[in-house]
Formats: C-alpha cells, structure tokens, sequence
C-alpha cells in the first residue's frame, strides 16, 4: 500500500454559538483536513486542529498547512510504508509542529485500520463501546446566562460540566451554578490565565464549592506553580498545555504537578503517543481524558476511538454533534446517548462518512498533491 494522492482542504464552520474562553472568543473554526488515498483506493482522513490565531499554542491554519505541504506530506511521498508509527519516527526530527503531524497520523491510522478491516479504536486497543463524555462551557455574558446554559446542557443529559474561568470570571459564576446545581460535578479550566500568586484564592474557592478538577491554571511551563497548587488539594490538577510529550509529563509527575492528564491529540503529536502518555499517567495512579478542540465530526470521530482505550477513565470533552455545529461534516452526526456518553463508530475505519455536500459547502481552499 503506497500513496497515491494526498489533499489538504482548508474548512470553515460557523459554532452554534461563540465560544470564549480565557484567551479570546471563537465564532466558527477554520481548519485543515487532510485526505490520503492509497495506490489500491483506500481513503484515510485526518483533521488538523491548529485554530487560526496562536492563543491556545504557537501553531496556526497556516504554520500547519506550511509545515504539511513543505515537509510532512513529502516525507509520506517518500515513504516505503504508509504505518503510522514509521511516519512518527520519519517526522521526529522536526521539532514541534505536533499538530500538523497529528493530522497526518491520525489519516494513516484510518487508512491501517481500514487495511486490516477493522475500527479505529479497535486498530488502538480500545474496548469500550461507549464513552463517558461532558461538556466544556465557555464564558457567558452574564451568571445568569451561564446558570441557564449549564440548565440545558443538564436536560440534553451532560453529567459533568467544566466551565472556562479566568481572573474576574471564577468564584461568582462557580458559587452560582454550584447554588443552583448543588450534585453535579464541576471542573473548571483557565487555559493558563492565572499568575501563581493567585493559588491560595483559587484553592479557596475551588475547594469551597466543590470543584472536582481545576485545569491548567498557570502558565504552560509553570510546573511548580501547579505542584504548589496540587499540594493538599481536595480536587484534581488537570495539565492540558503543559503537557506536550513524554519529558513534560515525567516532569511534571516528579514534581507532583499533575493528577489528572488531558490528552488532546493535535497537542502531543498524535493518538499514538497520546496513548502511551496515558499508560504512563495510569501507572503513576494519574487518570488522563480526551480532551476536545471544537472538532468537526472527523476529528471527533477520531477522538471518540481513542476514548474507548483503558486509561481514558474519566469523561472525555467531547460532545454531541450539534452542541458544536448546525450540521457537522460527518454522517451519521454524534448524539448524546444514555449515561452522557457516544457511541464509538464500529468501523471499518472511523465509521462515520464525509459528507460530500457539507464539505463543498465549507470548503475555502484545497490543494492536492501528487507523487
Ligand atoms: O482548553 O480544553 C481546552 C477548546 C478550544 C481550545 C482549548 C480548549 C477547548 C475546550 C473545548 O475546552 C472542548 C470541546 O471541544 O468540547
Ligand atoms: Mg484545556
């Protein structure tokens, strides 16, 4: 199995509705998706999730579809084997660029597993056939509508909520939506907004309105800051941009700065070593989650696979279709069943079908290429 053709869409999606966060307000996702196919007609797909701003990490749109089209994409040209894993080793001399490696990954992953019949998350080592998700809230313009909101994500059937807080947007809103919800559970994630002498007021209110995990609330390379935070905390310390590979989270489990490990694929370089962070994170007693980008129905597919192995025990933030998109790319669209938690696909494959029309629909460049 060689490569035959590999395109490179740029996609544009407007959210149901903004989404803020401590860094700044999205209202649709540009994005790049990546489509392989194989000399005997396969067809693997990956998403690339680099936003169009550098504000949650330093890759963009246009970094990734430079490094893809200048490096990633000819190294798989010249490659003698389309598995992911020699694509990894191919690629790790290029430092950084984890997202847009990732997007290649995860297309040869598809691809393997389709080559072998089988789903993606069956071709990782998943078992699960269902995987607990939550929903991740972003900042609202007033507590009452972040109580209304949290409202209705509760009646669609979410059981674990995670709100965006940052420096002005924390104790207020968590001691209402605690008030009004006095059993779920809570987590909150600042995305790095915090400076460390603001740990004893965030253990105070944390604690206080009993918040089961705080995720990266200082900067990412602020791991004593976080171990400091973490000392004695009745909840969780969750990194999510901290950690990026294999060194950060032996670092960082050392320092006792992490007890609860976000996995987001496009972050660490790919499903494969997101996986491996995540046997790593359980033997040191640590559980790890899938952690969500606002993907379209490809990414999420992908994401959905990987939550089905063994150390993902906590819920993922992954969501239904439609909490994100009008219409998502994907047939059929992901839906929020029993217990919060989404059906993974059974394959071959992802198990879920681009739709044709919504991809034109959303399509603003594409751009492939040949051996
Ligand atoms: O920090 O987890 C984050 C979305 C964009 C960038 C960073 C983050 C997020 C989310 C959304 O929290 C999770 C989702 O896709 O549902
Ligand atoms: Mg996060």
């Amino acid at each position: 199995m060689r490569l035959r053709t590999a395109r490179l869409d740029e996609l544009e999606l407007d959210l149901v509705e903004p989404f803020e966060t401590s860094f700044g307000v999205e209202r649709r996702r540009r994005f790049l998706l990546v489509r392989l196919e194989t000399t005997d007609g396969l067809v693997g797909l990956g998403e690339c999730v680099a936003s169009e701003e550098p504000l949650y990490s330093s890759e963009t749109v246009a970094t990734a579809r430079e490094m893809l089209a200048s490096r990633f994409l000819p190294e798989l040209f010249r490659a003698r084997s389309l598995d992911p894993a020699a694509f990894r080793g191919a690629v790790e001399r290029y430092r950084g660029h984890r997202m847009a490696k990732s997007a290649i990954e995860t297309a040869l992953i598809d691809l393997a597993a389709q080559a072998r019949g089988v789903s993606v998350a069956t071709y990782l080592g998943g078992r699960r056939r269902r995987v607990e998700v939550g929903v991740s809230v972003g900042i609202q313009p007033s507590v009452p509508r972040l109580v209304r909101r949290v409202g209705d994500y509760l009646e669609e059937g979410y059981r674990r909520i995670k709100l965006k807080v940052r420096p002005g947007w924390d104790e207020r809103p968590v001691r209402a939506v605690r008030a009004a919800y006095p059993d779920i559970e809570i987590w909150v994630d600042a995305n790095q907004a915090y400076s460390p002498g603001a740990t004893d007021r965030i253990r105070r209110w944390a604690a206080r309105y009993g918040v089961a995990q705080v995720e990266q609330p200082f900067a990412e390379r602020a791991i004593r800051a976080h171990a400091e935070l973490a000392r004695g905390a009745p909840f969780r310390i969750c990194l999510d941009e901290s950690i990026v590979d294999a060194t950060s989270l032996e670092d960082a489990l050392a320092a006792g700065a992490v007890t609860s490990l976000n996995v987001k694929t496009g972050r660490v370089g790919g499903p494969l070593v997101g996986r491996a962070l995540a046997e790593r994170a359980r033997r040191a007693r640590v559980p790890a989650w899938i952690g969500g980008m606002l993907e379209s129905g490809i990414g999420r597919a992908h994401n959905v696979h990987l939550a089905s192995l063994a150390p993902f025990t906590l819920p993922a933030d992954l969501s239904a279709s439609d909490r994100y998109y009008r219409e998502d790319l994907v047939d059929p669209p992901f839906v929020l069943g029993p217990g919060s938690t989404l059906e993974v696909p059974r394959g071959p494959g992802l198990g879920v079908e681009l739709s044709e029309r919504r991809r034109r629909r959303a399509l603003r460049a594409s751009r492939t290429f040949r051996r």
